[in-house]
């Protein structure tokens, strides 16, 4: 689709304990946002390292890496009009007790790291986390008979 951002998320091993994965997704399927990719992800620690790289130096990256890794983590890419910008929206602030409420982290969660959620932050971090995450093989592109109600005519 012309015009659309894709974004990486990774659903935490909070999200699946709490059996939130499908409250989750419906969020992001009721604003329209399309799945184009989804699957389970063990994540390793390297893959860890690489990925909060920016949270290297803070006491609790080591604690972070070992929540991580508890269990397996649902990720997905989705895409959409200002799909970055929009999913961070409905994803609210790193901490849920500051997220405004109707965002995924307020109303589900309350505190650090079990936030039940990762989503890209910018165009640089989804291009590379969907890169690190995806195989070019494990996205897909395909149409919806919604499309034209949700995106508009053009598609
Ligand atoms: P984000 O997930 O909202 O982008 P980041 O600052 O990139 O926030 O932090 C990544 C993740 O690290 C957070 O989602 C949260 O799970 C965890 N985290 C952030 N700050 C703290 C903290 O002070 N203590 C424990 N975990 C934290
Ligand atoms: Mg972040």
């Amino acid at each position: 689709m012309p015009d659309t951002q894709k974004t990486l998320v990774l659903l935490k091993p909070d999200a699946l304990q709490r059996d939130l994965l499908g409250d989750i997704v419906s969020r992001f399927e009721r604003k329209g946002l399309k799945l184009v990719g989804m699957k389970f992800i063990r994540l390793s620690d390297e893959m860890l390292d690489e990925h909060y790289a920016h949270l290297s130096d803070k006491p609790f990256f080591a604690s972070l890496k070992q929540f991580m890794m508890q269990t397996p983590v649902v990720g997905m890419v989705l895409e959409g009009y200002d799909a970055i910008g929009e999913v961070r929206k409905i994803v609210g602030s790193t901490n849920p007790r500051e997220a405004d409420a109707g965002t995924i982290r307020a109303d589900f969660s309350m505190n650090v790291p079990s936030n039940l959620i990762h989503a890209s932050d910018g165009e640089e971090a989804a291009a590379a986390e969907i890169k690190r995450f995806f195989q070019d093989e494990e996205l897909f592109q395909y149409e919806k008979i919604t499309d034209r109600f949700i995106f508009g005519e053009g598609i």
